[in-house]
Order: C-alpha cells, then sequence, then structure tokens
C-alpha cells in the first residue's frame, strides 16, 4: 500500500453540516435584519460556490445589488460565531463509519489531515463537539478555506494539506462528497474517494476512484 495519509473534506464528508451552516447563515441575516432566507432549494444552488464569504457575494450580486455596499467579513464572521455557538448547543453527528475510519487508519498507522473550504472555527466545534477532542488532537494537518487564495475547486488546499504533511500526491488519498470537492483533490494530483452527501448525491463524479455510499464501506486494507 501506497497511501500514507488521508485528507478528509469536512462539510458534507465528515458530517452532515450544511443545515447548520444553512441555519447560522439564516440566523446572521436575521440578526443584521437583511430580510434574506435562504430555502433549502436556494442553498442546494448557492452551495456550488464554495466558502460563505464567496457565497454571500454571490448572492448580492444575483440579487443585482452592489457587493461594496455590504460588510461582507464582519455578517460572515457573525455566521462562523453562530454556527460555533449552534454546534456547542446541539453538536451535528459524524456520518457513518467516520468514527470507526479515523480510529482504523490511525491503528493501521496511516497520518489523518483535513483539507476543506469551511473556516477553522467551524471544524475545531464539530469534532469537539463530535469526538471530545481537539481537533488538532485527531487531526495531524488542518488545512482551512481562509489560508488559501483560491477554494476548492482550485487545488490550493489540498496542495497546501500535502505541503505541511510533506509528502507527494501519490502517497495521500482524499476523501470528498462534493464534485467541487473532487475536482481540487485531482487538481492537486490526489486520487479520491467520494462518499455523495445530501446535498451533493445527484452530482457527477466521474474521475473519483471509488464512489460508496458512506465511510462504512471504505476497506482501509483495500487503498491503493
Ligand atoms: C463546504 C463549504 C463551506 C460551508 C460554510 O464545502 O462550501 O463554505 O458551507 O463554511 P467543502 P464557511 O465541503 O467542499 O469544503 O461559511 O466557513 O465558509
Ligand atoms: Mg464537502
Amino acid at each position: 500500500m501506497q497511501t500514507r495519509a488521508l485528507i478528509f473534506d469536512v462539510d458534507g464528508t465528515l458530517a452532515e453540516t450544511e443545515e447548520l451552516h444553512r441555519a447560522a447563515f439564516n440566523a446572521a441575516f436575521r440578526a443584521r435584519g437583511l430580510g434574506w432566507h435562504w430555502t433549502k432549494a436556494e442553498y442546494a444552488r448557492l452551495l456550488k460556490t464554495t466558502g460563505g464569504k464567496e457565497r454571500i457575494r454571490r448572492f448580492i450580486v444575483e440579487r443585482g445589488e452592489d457587493p461594496a455596499c455590504f460588510d461582507i467579513a464582519a455578517l460572515h464572521g457573525e455566521k462562523t460565531g453562530l454556527y460555533v455557538s449552534m454546534m456547542e448547543a446541539g453538536s451535528v453527528p459524524l456520518r457513518p463509519g467516520i468514527a470507526e475510519l479515523l480510529q482504523g487508519a490511525r491503528a493501521a498507522g496511516l497520518r489523518l489531515a483535513i483539507a476543506t473550504t469551511t473556516s477553522r472555527p467551524n471544524v475545531d466545534a464539530l469534532i469537539a463537539a463530535a469526538l471530545g477532542q481537539p481537533a488538532d488532537q485527531v487531526f495531524e494537518v488542518l488545512s482551512c478555506g481562509d489560508e488559501v487564495a483560491a477554494k476548492k475547486p482550485a487545488p490550493d488546499v489540498y496542495a497546501l494539506a500535502l505541503h505541511r504533511l510533506g509528502l507527494p500526491p501519490s502517497e495521500a488519498l482524499a476523501i470528498e462528497d462534493s464534485r467541487n470537492g473532487l475536482l481540487s483533490a485531482r487538481a492537486a494530483g490526489l486520487a479520491c474517494i467520494v462518499t455523495p452527501s445530501l446535498y451533493t448525491m445527484a452530482e457527477d463524479f466521474a474521475g473519483a476512484h471509488l464512489v460508496l455510499p458512506d465511510a462504512r464501506a471504505l476497506d482501509i486494507g483495500a487503498l491503493p
């Protein structure tokens, strides 16, 4: 086996977090009296733009308004605070098989990393709530959205995770739930296993090493 590290996406892959993100965006819009509300259908469309700040900007442009008239960074900062509070209050379970996969991978001597477009506080809150441990004790490397110039589907966040691991792409494997994530991993030279999530299940995963229903179906002994 050549694979020495598993690099995980977060939203949709470790857990079905997007409904909590949507609730946090809507709560931030309410708190600012903006009168905006993202329905599930609208969010499914907007999710094609990765990154919360980029998603808000696109929404404003689509409304025919000028993004320069809004403090998107502050609005998004408020959304992140609300998401973290909501996660602390309610938590979101890890997807089936994820906890076992993390444990099994560690036991098999694989290194664990994160490559996500989401903000770091969101990752910390999810892992603390779901596993009761700091994220940087579970994952040796964490590469997050705001650390790179271009978010997925650009390769930057996977390239950064590989750089921090000190590994070539041939020695790591990405685990994703979305087409944008798959494209990002492939553009960084990584093989990628996709476990589609609620918001991504209708997407095209051509180019994936494997498409599996969830992490329970992932056999560590059969990795490339
Ligand atoms: C997830 C995202 C994120 C979250 C929100 O994509 O696009 O933007 O929806 O996070 P992926 P922030 O799973 O491909 O990484 O609001 O912190 O950006
Ligand atoms: Mg994802």
